[in-house]
């Protein structure tokens, strides 16, 4: 069934609490971590706990969950102080996702330049 955990989802065992990430907010629907691998001083994923697969099905679906992405995003930046900052959805691989759970990347820290590569 759309948005029910799957059992080869990381981003879906990090929800289940089965991986450990560290977790900077977490609401009813969302769940904020830091990236493993930084690519900013501040580098925060925010996923729903509902699998969809990238933001164009979560959107589809569940628009209020979309906006609860973009809401908590805008939370752990003025959490995390930033001034300027950054919210990426990758969406298909030509595009750079290589985790196929809906997770927004708020990046900040730094200067960040446009057009990204
Ligand atoms: P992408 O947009 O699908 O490429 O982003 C996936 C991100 O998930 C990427 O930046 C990874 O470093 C990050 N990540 C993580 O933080 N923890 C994990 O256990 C795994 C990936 I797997």
């Amino acid at each position: 069934m759309a948005g029910e955990p799957q059992d080869d989802c990381l981003f879906c065992k990090i929800v289940a609490g089965q991986i450990p990430a560290t977790v900077v907010r977490e609401t009813e629907t969302t769940v904020a971590f830091r990236d493993i691998n930084p690519q900013a001083p501040t580098h925060v994923l925010i996923i729903p706990r509902a699998h969809y697969p990238d933001i164009a099905t979560l959107g589809a679906a569940e628009p209020g969950i979309a906006a609860d992405l973009l809401r908590e995003a805008g939370e752990v930046a003025g959490e995390e102080k930033l001034e300027s900052y950054r919210v990426v959805f990758n969406t298909g691989s030509g595009a750079g996702q290589t985790v196929f759970h809906a997770h927004a990347h708020l990046l900040g820290g730094r200067g960040l330049e446009w057009p990204p590569g």
